[in-house]
């Protein structure tokens, strides 16, 4: 059976980033079901994170009983993605003869041994049966008759495989990374690798021959086409499809792939139009995560990045859900909490992106609010988290926005080299107390564009 296909979204995930990538596997699982001859197992396709559950995303998916994408630390290709899975294993005490006749029934090279309680004891392989069968041969030349050889070998086919099984090799993680595990196979002077599960129960084999094709794992990336944002081993993974609406980055692919990039407020809206291209319609929980990341990357529709198509497919989902769009937007920015106690990392860096700048690097954050005031009372706090950034990460600056949705306008903290953000926007942030930016909603259009240029 093919590996699953890895949708994901990018690093710090948005709601959007996560919502998306929900509603893509979705879609993809729905059109390879239709599409799969019966009888054939469809391509699966698995929506992944690259970080922690924004408040908003993990209380629309608990409303919506929707399953919580797992998380993927990188996109390196995976022990488990080389490896014979469900190895022919035997107890301990079976004899020679036995694993001979199971290594020939399977028409495989080596078995792996177990104790009672099914749990990993060594292997033997048909190497270690031939060695046991050439060392008799020592015998012989010591002045034994050919007749006592004989009896011992065949008194051989007798004994456990327990005294002449490996106890040594190597044994390793199924989602272990290749290259590294490939390393300590060659190190080794066995052939094999054991792939163990956390209860030390075999659950699969890896032989050199194996390790001689580097597979790519597939992912398709939603509301990124950057590398800086991607997953760790992106460069090592095989991009198969990007859905985004972020500017054209640096992702390249071997061969034509679908790309679908759209200036529209959000990842979810593509995905939405692509469900209404195939004439498949999501069914609520779907349109509900859908809608909620349209909500959010729009900031309820008020961001200058809302576009008319956005407002079509919210009327669209919202009328799929049976909600009020802007009652729905508001409940979701309801979950992420208040401002007053969240802790001082989320509040300024949950939503962070870095751009890069000449030789530098910048970090735009930004913190939706519905009450500016309270969030601004812990302003001291964010500027001595944005430095502990900069010291940590050697950001050029830290610009955070904490971007009011009620009074439609962003009040700029900025913390590193100032001159970059004053340039941009001809302003003069001298420090405490920011500056407010009335109309500034959207990092993407409004603010990371304008650095990015002066
Ligand atoms: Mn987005």
């Amino acid at each position: 059976m093919a590996s699953p296909i890895i949708v994901v979204g990018h690093k710090n995930p948005d709601n959007d980033a996560i919502s998306a990538a929900i509603g893509y596997a979705w879609l993809k699982n729905e059109v390879a079901r239709r599409e799969t001859p019966e009888g054939e197992e469809p391509q699966a396709y698995v929506p992944a994170r690259l970080g922690p559950l924004p408040p908003e995303t993990a209380g629309v998916l608990n409303k919506w009983g929707v399953p919580v994408p797992m998380v993927v630390n990188n996109l390196f290709a995976r022990v488990s993605d080389v490896m014979t899975h469900d190895p022919i294993c035997i107890p301990a005490d079976s004899k020679i003869i036995e694993a001979g006749r199971v290594l020939r029934k399977h028409n495989v090279q080596a078995l792996v041994v177990t104790n009672e309680d099914g749990t990993y004891r060594g292997l033997v392989s048909t190497r270690m049966i031939a060695n046991r069968y050439i060392s008799a041969t020592d015998v012989l030349e010591q002045g034994a008759s050919e007749m006592a050889v004989a009896s011992d070998l065949i008194s051989s086919l007798d004994q456990n495989v327990d005294t002449i099984m490996e106890h040594s090799i190597l044994t390793i993680d199924a989602d272990g990374r290749l290259d590294e595990a490939v390393a300590d196979i060659m190190q080794q002077p066995f052939r094999e690798a054991v792939v163990l599960d956390d209860d030390m129960k075999p659950i699969g084999i890896v032989t050199r021959s194996d390790i001689t094709v580097h597979p790519h794992r597939k992912v398709i990336l939603v509301d990124h086409n950057e590398t800086r944002q991607a997953a760790a081993g992106i460069e090592d993974a095989e991009v198969v499809e990007i859905i985004d609406h972020h500017r054209i980055g640096d992702v390249s692919t071997i061969t034509p792939i679908k790309f679908l990039n759209m200036p529209v407020g959000s990842s979810a809206t593509i995905v939405t139009l692509e469900a209404q291209r195939l004439g498949i319609e999501p069914p609520r929980e779907i349109a509900a995560v859908l809608l909620s990341a349209i909500m959010t990357d729009t900031v309820v529709l008020k961001s200058p990045t809302a576009t008319p198509t956005d407002k079509l497919v919210v009327d669209y989902l919202a009328g799929l859900i049976g909600v009020d769009p802007t009652e729905f937007g508001i409940e979701v920015f309801s979950f992420r909490g208040g401002d007053d106690d969240m802790p001082i990392d989320e509040l300024v860096s949950a939503d962070s992106k870095e751009f890069p700048l000449g030789d530098g690097i910048v970090l735009i954050a930004q913190h939706e609010t519905t009450n500016l005031d309270v969030a601004m009372s812990r302003e001291p706090e964010m500027r001595e988290y944005m430095r502990g950034l900069i010291e940590a990460k050697g950001y050029e600056c830290v610009l955070l926005m904490v971007t009011d949705i009620i009074a439609e306008g962003s009040q700029f903290i900025c913390e590193g080299n100032r001159r970059v953000v004053n340039r941009a926007f001809g302003i003069e942030c001298k420090g405490e107390g920011g500056t407010w930016m009335p109309g500034v909603l959207s990092r993407k259009k409004q603010v990371a564009a304008r650095i990015l240029e002066a």
